[in-house]
């Protein structure tokens, strides 16, 4: 066997250096993607199947509910459907959520890692509270209380 020109040899380790990079791109892309889907997964919460009509997604957990601020037109049907992330073994509340909002007369309660939806159509317009009432220090708890915004 004849032996390799330095050039030879250059060129080799040259492409094995750039091999091993591309391994290290590859697997890299790999670890990170199955991280991002399985943390997607973790806070994406339960699949929610599609309604017809205006409908407003909200979950709730022991933290609150995932959206602060609502906002909804006067005289037109919207559903809210309300997502509780929390399981029964939850002793406060026992994993059941509400969304409430007295001056419209619309209480909603979501089972432990269940949903449950109402549709309604606000009449007036202004800005209502919407709580819940069912865990952590009920209605009075800031953190269970959002805006609806009616305009
Ligand atoms: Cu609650």
């Amino acid at each position: 066997m004849e032996k390799r020109t330095w050039e030879e040899r250059q060129h080799l380790q040259r492409r094995r250096r750039r091999l091993r990079a591309g391994a290290f791109v590859v697997v890299g892309a790999l670890v990170l993607g199955t991280a991002g889907y399985l943390l997607f997964d973790a806070f994406a919460g339960p699949e929610l199947p599609p309604m017809a009509g205006n409908v407003i997604d909200i979950a709730a957990d022991m933290g609150g509910f995932s959206r602060k601020e609502l906002r909804v037109k006067a005289g037109e049907p919207v559903t809210v459907r309300l997502t509780s992330l929390d399981n029964s073994m939850h002793t406060d509340g026992g994993g059941k959520h509400q969304w409430a909002v007295d001056e419209l007369g619309v209480s909603i309660i979501a089972p432990p890692e269940g949903s449950n939806y109402k549709t309604f159509t606000p009449g007036k317009p202004g800005t209502y509270t919407y709580y819940c009432d069912l865990c952590c220090g009920g209605r009075a708890n800031p953190t269970m209380s959002g805006r609806l915004v009616v305009s």
